[in-house]
């Protein structure tokens, strides 16, 4: 590690105590950047990164809401506007029990290189509360959803700050505060992104995260003039990001073979096809159970339980070569790195935010397998998000062809920018480097050029 990173992350752990997810991001950009700031002085003495690490504006806020049982609920709610240099703030909301600060700060951070490397012009931002919608029922959820855009409303606007979904924040929440800021402002316009198609969404958006990290998968896979067809695919998570992921694997001939949720995973040795596709979407998305059940439903699949007292999980110990963390931050450690090697994973694309510990992301890296971090792997959702506020402001929606070729446009861009970005630093095939440095070069020439902001 530099003398500059080690004294600058001492720096951030003093001023920020207990963030130490935000600690871990910031700490792998700078590591990358290091390469910029020898190259390109102006950076170090214009104080860019140590400007980009200090939010523009953290709000913080009570969440009061009555449950069915008419007992009062207070729930804290945030946004973390983290730069605006090129356009206005933009990421999801995330509702989940273990939603803090340091959390939702490690995503605003790297939100804002994501953001930039769509080549879109969206700003960083983020931001949710401790809620935890899990067993709430649609009018609980209603309620609270009311109450959050009762304060957060004042904050954002199509020209501020676009919130879109998350962890926890699918359509449905994303409907119910979009009612709430309409009827507070007296206004129809893109706020928000992940609308229903009926009043302002984008074809594509729900499927576009997942769609990318398979795109940008098949990217990397192209340079050693293969495909993901026939290729054994692990995916984590079966919300969102995971359930088109699995579509897309599928599309392009690969065989997913595994889902999970926070209570444990499914291994399906014949495969993920499409039709247990769609048993899955019926089953978290209407519903709203466990994965288990699938495993109830298709006798060849097995279920393991979460084991929390485990080092590893067991998910990544199967026989594959492509990998899609598609669930939280650091949910392959160092342990789940090494088997997933083992077992000749030679793709990672991570759809999740951090998913892999700084220990993993060296192995992968050191390995020299085709290893695309989530600011690169999943920037087709807020990519799309950027489209849906293209279609918003023109008042015209795209078909789904068009919103989808445009996708797959981006995540090719994104992918050539990596690649390029890491070979012109000297670190060829290194996409950790790749989407940092050129994540962070467009944001740091706009803060120069606007001044000390
Ligand atoms: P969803 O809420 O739709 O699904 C999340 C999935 O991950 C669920 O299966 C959930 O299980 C599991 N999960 C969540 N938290 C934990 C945890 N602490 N431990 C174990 N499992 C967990 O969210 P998304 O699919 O939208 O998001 C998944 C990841 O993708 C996140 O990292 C998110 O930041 C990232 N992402 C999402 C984008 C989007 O457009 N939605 C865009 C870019 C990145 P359970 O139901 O049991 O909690
Ligand atoms: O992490 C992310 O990029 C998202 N959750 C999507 C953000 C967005 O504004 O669509």
């Amino acid at each position: 590690m530099s003398q500059f990173v080690e004294e600058l992350m001492q720096k951030v752990r003093e001023k920020n105590p207990e963030q130490k997810e935000f600690h871990q991001a910031v700490e792998e950009v700078a590591d990358s950047l290091t390469l910029v700031l020898e190259r390109y002085p102006e950076y170090r003495s214009e104080k860019i990164l140590e400007r980009i690490i200090e939010p523009e504006r953290v709000l913080m806020f009570r969440v009061p809401w009555m449950n069915d049982n008419h007992e009062i609920q207070i729930n804290r709610g945030f946004r973390i506007e983290m730069n605006s240099a090129i356009g206005p703030y933009k990421g999801g909301l995330r509702f989940h029990p273990s939603v803090n600060l340091g959390i939702l700060k490690f995503l605003a951070f790297e939100q804002v290189f994501k953001n930039s490397l769509t080549s879109l012009p969206m700003g960083g931002g983020k931001g949710g509360s401790d809620f935890d919608p899990k067993g709430k029922s649609r009018n609980e959820v209603m309620r609270f959803c009311q109450s959050f855009m009762s304060e957060l409303f004042r904050h954002i606007g199509p020209d501020t700050d676009v919130p879109a979904g998350d962890i926890g924040v699918g359509g449905r929440e994303i409907g119910f505060m979009y009612g709430q800021y309409k009827k507070l402002r007296n206004e129809f316009t893109g706020v928000l992104t992940g609308k229903g198609l009926n009043w302002g969404g984008s074809l594509i958006r729900p499927e576009a995260t997942g769609y990318g990290a398979t795109y940008l998968a098949a990217e990397m896979l192209a340079t050693r003039n293969e495909s993901l067809e026939g290729k054994t695919c692990l995916v984590s998570g079966s919300g969102n990001v995971a359930q088109y992921t699995v579509e897309k694997v599928l599309d392009l001939g690969g065989k997913p073979v595994t889902l999970s949720d926070s209570s444990g995973y499914i291994y399906d040795e014949k495969g993920i096809d499409r039709k247990k596709l769609e048993f899955v979407m019926e089953l978290k998305n209407v519903r709203r159970g466990r994965i288990e059940e699938y495993a109830q439903k298709y006798k060849e699949a097995v279920y393991t339980p979460a084991d929390p007292g485990k080092n590893y999980n067991p998910l990544w110990d199967h026989k594959a070569q492509c990998a899609f963390p598609s669930a939280t931050q650091n949910e392959i450690n160092k342990k789940d790195a090494e088997n997933l090697l083992k077992n000749g994973v030679y793709v990672v694309s991570e759809g999740a935010n951090m998913p892999t510990v700084a220990d993993g992301v060296k192995l992968f890296v050191d390995k020299g397998i085709l290893y695309a971090p989530g600011k690169a792997a999943n920037a087709g959702g807020v990519a799309v998000s950027g489209l849906e506020m293209s279609q918003n402001s023109m008042r015209l929606p795209w078909t789904r062809e068009e919103v989808d070729q445009r996708l797959q446009m981006i995540m090719k861009n994104i992918h050539k920018t990596c690649k390029d970005t890491a070979e012109k630093f000297g670190t060829p095939g290194n996409y950790v480097n790749g989407a940092n440095i050129g994540g962070f070069l467009k944001v740091a020439d706009a803060m120069i050029d606007q001044g000390l902001v």
